[in-house]
């Protein structure tokens, strides 16, 4: 057997290999709302699971004109919210701490108020509702309890300088994100699906990265990183970011930052949701099967009302049921249902 010992085992001596460093990030194209009609907004982005920030979807939300730290302070200092998993403060307490937050000494960053269950009287600041956060399939008569959810998970996000979601992941539940900023800035970073492979998932949470910092990750620990394309948006207020199902994403507020987020779930990631939902190993194998029976079936009939009133709008408003099925688009929501909304864990 011949053996090549001239092959050099690393690089040549006296060569230096460049550092390795982060791709330049991509623009997420922003698109005025006015340009943006509903049905392109889903064959453009949704349908195509490309993220899009939209400028002025909430424009006459009141929330954007009163918002800011002093009127959560104001109105709400005594309620104790639910800041993270762990942590719940006095809001007047939480909205100091965002305050005085810096860099070099970050504060906390709120991501676990719902707002339904949690800070109703925040609702009538969010109307009329924004037509790209439409929760769809989530709010259908045909989704079990546990999971119907026609405010798609509707929270509070707020934090200062320095405070950043806590981790770079994407949703659960194959759910689209939509976040809309009312006040300061955000940034954001995103990764395609297909990046995941670079960003480190955590063993036993695959949905977490590792990566604490992706704009500026350590990349002799992350070196694979290298190899990923960011995508970054700076949201502004009454701009509505749009993330794709399985879109890894990373949030950090640029100024004192207050904004709400939601999940929506449509025709274009039910099959993801129902093979989440089905794939626990709890429960009896045939329960199980009986359960993914249940959903398939309860798509495929979502699917036929929502084309019945793309193709035949005034017979499907004559007859009333295919829309109140699920609705395709904002327009056909039925009168809010007697259910009660029943808070769960979600998405995140
Ligand atoms: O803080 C943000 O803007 C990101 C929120 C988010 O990604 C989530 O709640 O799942
Ligand atoms: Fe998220």
């Amino acid at each position: 057997m011949i053996q090549d010992t001239a092959l050099p085992a690393g690089p040549a001596a006296g060569v230096v290999q460049a550092p390795l460093s982060m791709r330049e990030p991509l623009p997420v194209p922003v698109v005025r709302a006015e340009d943006l009609p509903y049905e392109a907004y889903l064959s453009q982005f949704v349908r195509r699971n490309r993220p899009v920030v939209i400028d002025g979807a909430a424009a006459r939300w009141p929330a954007m004109q009163r918002w800011n730290p002093d009127y959560f302070r104001s109105r709400f200092g005594d309620q104790t919210v639910q800041v993270s998993y762990k942590q719940r403060m006095r809001m007047a307490e939480f909205v100091d701490a965002v305050l005085a937050s810096t860099a070099e000494v970050p504060g906390p960053y709120l991501y676990r108020t719902f707002l339904h269950e949690h800070m109703p009287a925040l609702l009538p600041d969010l109307i009329p509702e924004n037509p790209y956060t439409f929760a769809a399939r989530y709010g259908s008569p045909l989704m079990p309890q546990r999971w119907w959810r026609p405010d798609g998970y509707l929270k509070l996000l707020m934090g200062g300088v320095g405070s950043s979601f806590p981790v770079m992941h994407y949703d659960l539940e194959h759910a689209h994100a939509q976040i809309t900023e009312i006040y300061g800035d955000k940034e954001f970073y995103l990764f395609s699906p297909e990046d995941g492979q670079h960003l480190y998932p955590r063993p036993l949470q695959v949905n977490w990265s590792q990566v604490d910092n992706p704009a500026a990750p350590d990349l002799s620990r992350f070196p694979q990183m290298a190899s990923a394309t960011p995508w970054r948006a700076v949201l502004k207020p009454g701009q509505t970011i749009f993330v794709p199902m399985l879109w890894w994403h990373a949030a950090r507020p640029l100024s004192v930052s207050i904004s709400v987020c939601t999940n929506t779930l449509d025709r274009s990631n039910w099959a993801g949701f129902v093979a989440d939902v089905c794939a626990s190993p709890e429960g009896q194998p045939f329960k199980r099967l009986l359960k993914r029976g249940y959903f398939s079936g309860a798509g495929a009939l979502m699917h036929a009302m929502e084309d019945f009133q793309n193709l035949a709008p005034g017979l499907a408003r004559a007859l009333k049921f295919p829309g109140a099925v699920s609705a395709a688009a904002p327009g056909w929501r039925s009168d809010p249902s007697t259910r009660k909304l029943e808070f769960r864990i979600p998405v995140a």
